[in-house]
């Protein structure tokens, strides 16, 4: 069984209900178990600044799943949920990113994993150090508190206490 954490973000079509909704969702799937979710949190857009602010949330789950069969779930998830995919960075109903796969360091014409940017984007690191011990260490980029360390909070909201 591997532990996986997974990013979800929003920011159209009621972001709150999106999330518990995905949430809802990957508790149904039998090929994984449901761990817990992070707090939720607000944050203005990365990228096209047209757009409204999204909602994101971390979630671990433990399972089975060769990291790619867990995409091809993922991608259910995001589809049957709307999401049409459009501008780069553009505004979406859902994202779901596999943002850590076990100890796995992925490079495929599919997966990139850690997720790219974990370290920079705020909206992906705060939610996931929700569930982290605080000595946890993602391959190849270090100490979750030397990386929250050297990531500012600017902009982002906590709106849920997990
Ligand atoms: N892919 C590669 N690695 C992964 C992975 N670890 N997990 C591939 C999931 N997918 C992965 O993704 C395109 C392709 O990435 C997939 O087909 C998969 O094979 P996508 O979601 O269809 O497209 P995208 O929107 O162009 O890219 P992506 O990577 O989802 O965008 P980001 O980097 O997630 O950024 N601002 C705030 N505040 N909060 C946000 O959540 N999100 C984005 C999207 C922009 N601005 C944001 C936020
Ligand atoms: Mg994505």
């Amino acid at each position: 069984m591997n532990n996986v954490f997974i990013g979800l973000g929003s920011n159209l079509d009621e972001p709150l209900s999106q999330l518990n909704k995905a949430i809802e969702r990957l508790k149904q799937l039998k090929t994984l178990t449901f761990i817990k979710a992070s707090n939720f949190y607000s944050s203005p857009p990365m990228g096209p600044q047209d757009q409204p602010d999204y909602i994101n949330a971390v979630v671990e789950v433990k399972t089975n799943l060769m990291a790619e069969q867990l995409l091809d779930e993922l991608q259910k998830i995001e589809n049957d949920q709307g999401r049409i995919r459009t501008q780069h960075w553009g505004a979406r109903t859902l994202d779901l990113d596999i943002l850590l796969f076990g100890k796995d360091v992925i490079n495929s014409e599919r997966l990139i994993v850690p997720h790219c940017g974990i370290s920079e984007r705020n909206f992906v690191l705060y939610p996931l150090s929700d569930l982290l011990d605080s000595n946890f260490k993602i391959p190849g980029l270090g100490g979750i508190n030397d990386l929250l360390a050297d990531c500012p909070m600017t902009g982002l909201i906590r709106l849920t206490e997990a």
